[in-house]
């Protein structure tokens, strides 16, 4: 392009946008990344003030992995209530699948100019956010991932539903009871680029090194992508490819949705062990006719709701992601924030056929 009109253009952008985004893209300067000491989470918002009041009449924005999973529909409804109670706005905007990373870079981008005051993002890549979302901060929006985060430094907190090494070492003890600690085992995960899903399957790997799984065996990792068709399919494929499997773990409530439904119509119903991450909702019937003995999850509308909440106190200055800072999430209570900018939900429930009746999400 020629100076003259890329000028054009630049002026055209600032117009539109008045934000930095213009200014970077012609050359201008924007703020440094400042990352936090500690925890190399990015700190945008200078010094905490604990005593700081909480703003009302902000926008915030949800962003998902994907729109159609009505785990995220639970979770989002919790942010929206929690949002409504104080005051703010909530939005909702994000792609239809798990697998369509450059859409919510779009989103990202759509949030980012249309000016709200922070956004929660649950990332389906764990870079490939990363531009849209310093350009967000730099911006001055608040940036809060939930559910699934990207790498630390493109957000300012992350809100994790438990600690991610608990759940993914409580699987495999969860399935190995359920086997006798012997036999092939396979996972169906969601997509391969999650990063919530990437680092349970970590920890789930690390515990497998213990000698007392030293008769268990991985034998694959299947990526039904979120889709319950995919990961019906990729259920019947394991099957196929591993007629000695024993168990399944699915970290995922649309996979383990799908390979229950795919195990309870066939012969290895009750035979095959199924174990993961599901809603008691989805489950509960495969429960009660013997396909699931036990699995377990959060309650997904809380972890929007402290997500909507992380991102208020964050856009009032209460806190800025730095490790130590403390706040309060409304009943929910007290919260600290941890080391690398994340805030833990609490402890997940195990589900099964004793307690599964006492809940409805
Ligand atoms: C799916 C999504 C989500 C994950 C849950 C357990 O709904 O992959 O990110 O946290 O399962």
């Amino acid at each position: 392009m020629r100076k003259s009109s890329l000028r054009r253009a630049c002026a055209a952008l600032a117009a539109v946008t008045s934000l930095t985004l213009a200014a970077t893209a012609c050359g201008g300067t924007t703020k440094k990344d400042v990352k936090d000491e500690n925890t190399g989470s990015a700190v945008t918002g200078g010094k905490a003030d604990p005593n700081a009041a909480l703003k009302k009449g902000l926008t915030v924005g949800f962003l998902p992995k994907a729109v159609n999973n009505p785990y995220f529909t639970s979770a989002d409804k919790g942010g929206e209530k929690a949002l409504t109670e104080l005051g703010s706005k909530y939005k909702e905007v994000g792609p239809n699948s798990a697998t369509d990373t450059s859409g919510q870079v779009s989103y990202v981008n759509t949030l980012t100019q249309q000016q709200v005051n922070a956004m929660a993002v649950s990332a389906q890549d764990p870079g490939a956010l990363c531009t849209a979302l310093k350009q967000a901060m730099s911006n001055k929006i608040k940036v809060v991932t939930y559910d699934s985060d990207t790498n630390p430094e493109c957000r300012n907190a992350f809100v994790s539903q438990a600690s991610a090494e608990d759940l993914g070492r409580t699987e495999v003890q969860l399935l190995a009871e359920q086997i006798g600690y012997k036999g092939e085992i396979a996972i169906l995960s969601a997509a391969q680029t999650a990063t919530n899903q990437n680092t349970w399957i970590d920890f789930m790997k690390d515990e497998l090194k213990d000698p007392k799984y030293k008769d268990v065996k991985l034998v694959k990792v299947a990526y039904g992508n979120d889709d319950a068709q995919q990961s019906f399919q990729q259920t019947q494929g394991l099957l196929q490819e591993h007629p000695n499997l024993k168990g399944i773990i699915s970290p995922t409530t649309v996979g383990i949705k799908a390979a229950a439904q795919y195990l309870s119509g066939s012969k290895y119903k009750g035979k095959v062990k199924l174990t993961g991450l599901g809603t008691p909702n989805d489950l509960r019937k495969y429960v009660k006719n013997g396909t699931v003995d036990a699995f377990e999850l959060w309650n997904p509308a809380k972890l929007g709701e402290l997500a909507a909440r992380t991102a208020v106190a964050l856009a009032s200055g209460q806190i800025t992601g730095a490790e130590g800072e403390t706040f309060k999430a409304g009943d929910m209570g007290s919260f600290t924030i941890g080391k690398g900018g994340v805030i833990n939900l609490g402890k997940p429930t195990v589900f099964d056929a004793k307690n599964i009746d006492q809940f409805n999400f």
